[in-house]
């Protein structure tokens, strides 16, 4: 498999499925029926892919057994979607084959990842998930929401987050962030790229304007507003540090976890 210059910098770690890392935090586990689904959002430069790790790290520590992936990818054919989806050369792709690629990607990253997973009683941390469809196909490229909701439906069935993060941050600040780290040197092992493209070369999202990221930003945070008990705002405008805080309380106090002493083990508190 072949990775992007994004892919390279990302700091979650991909296991050799294509797939990414399950972390246990190194204590014994004892399942405790379905794990719980994590979503992480937010407009381009949030600080989604900073904030991730730092949750599977303070979950593993409490003995929480995780599963961190993303979305579009997670799976080998998806990560193979994801490059489609992402290549330039297909700037002015038709948003229908860009929103039904999303969800090819999304059916077979729930069959052969997340619902084994949540199965399994680990808990899924998910770079992004149907509301980024809602957010970019549905804002940004004006595909009716109705039509997406009939194949978040047909895709998930019943699945949906536990809870999804909305990193909120000003575009204009989210791109500048982006644009900063696009300009960084890697010092990551050498891989050839999909595209065949420049490594630091913007994606086809990226290349979009400022008005497409203030719709998709305002589609989170209309979604997150009109279901309080699913979805978290989180103020992801300050220093990294003290989003993570944000981050880590929001999820503490939303899916409580508490320890069974005896069994070394911790179980969500539902
Ligand atoms: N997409 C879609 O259209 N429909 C869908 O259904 C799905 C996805 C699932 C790829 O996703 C694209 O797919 C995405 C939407 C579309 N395109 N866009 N835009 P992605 O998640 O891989 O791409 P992304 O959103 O562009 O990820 P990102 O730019 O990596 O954003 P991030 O993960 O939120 O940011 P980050 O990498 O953690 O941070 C960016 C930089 O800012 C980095 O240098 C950090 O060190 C820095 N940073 C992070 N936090 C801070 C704070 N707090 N202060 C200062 N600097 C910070």
């Amino acid at each position: 498999m072949e990775w992007s210059a994004r892919d390279r910098a990302a700091k979650v770690g991909r296991d050799g499925r294509g797939g990414f890392g399950e972390g246990t935090g190194g204590m014994k586990h004892v399942r405790f029926g379905r794990g719980r689904f994590l979503v992480f959002e937010g407009v381009e430069g949030a600080g989604k892919s900073t904030q991730l790790p730092l949750v599977e790290r303070r979950l593993g520590d409490a003995g929480v057994r995780t599963l961190t992936t993303r979305e579009p990818g997670g799976t080998p054919l998806g990560e193979s979607l994801r490059a489609v989806l992402l290549d330039p050369r297909f700037t002015g792709m038709s948003p229908t084959a860009e929103l039904l690629v999303m969800f090819a990607a999304r059916a077979e990253h729930l069959a052969k990842v997340i619902e084994p997973a949540l199965a399994a009683g680990t808990w899924v941390l998910c770079d992004r998930f149907t509301d980024a469809t809602f957010a970019y196909q549905g804002g940004g490229r004006g595909v009716d929401a109705a039509r997406i909701a009939a194949l978040e439906e047909t895709v998930q069935g019943r699945v949906r987050p536990d809870l999804v993060l909305v990193l909120d941050v000003p575009v204009e600040v989210g791109l500048a962030r982006a644009g900063r780290r696009r300009q960084m040197p890697m010092d990551l092992p050498d891989a050839p790229t999909w595209t065949g493209s420049a490594p630091d070369a913007a994606d086809r999202f990226e290349r979009e304007d400022v008005d497409f990221f203030r719709r998709v930003r305002e589609v989170y945070l209309e979604r997150a507003r009109a279901r309080p008990e699913r979805y978290a705002i989180i103020d992801a405008s300050a220093d990294e540090e003290t989003t993570a805080e944000r981050v880590l309380t929001t999820i503490s106090e939303r899916l409580p976890y508490r320890r069974h002493s005896t069994r070394q083990s911790y179980e969500a508190g539902i």
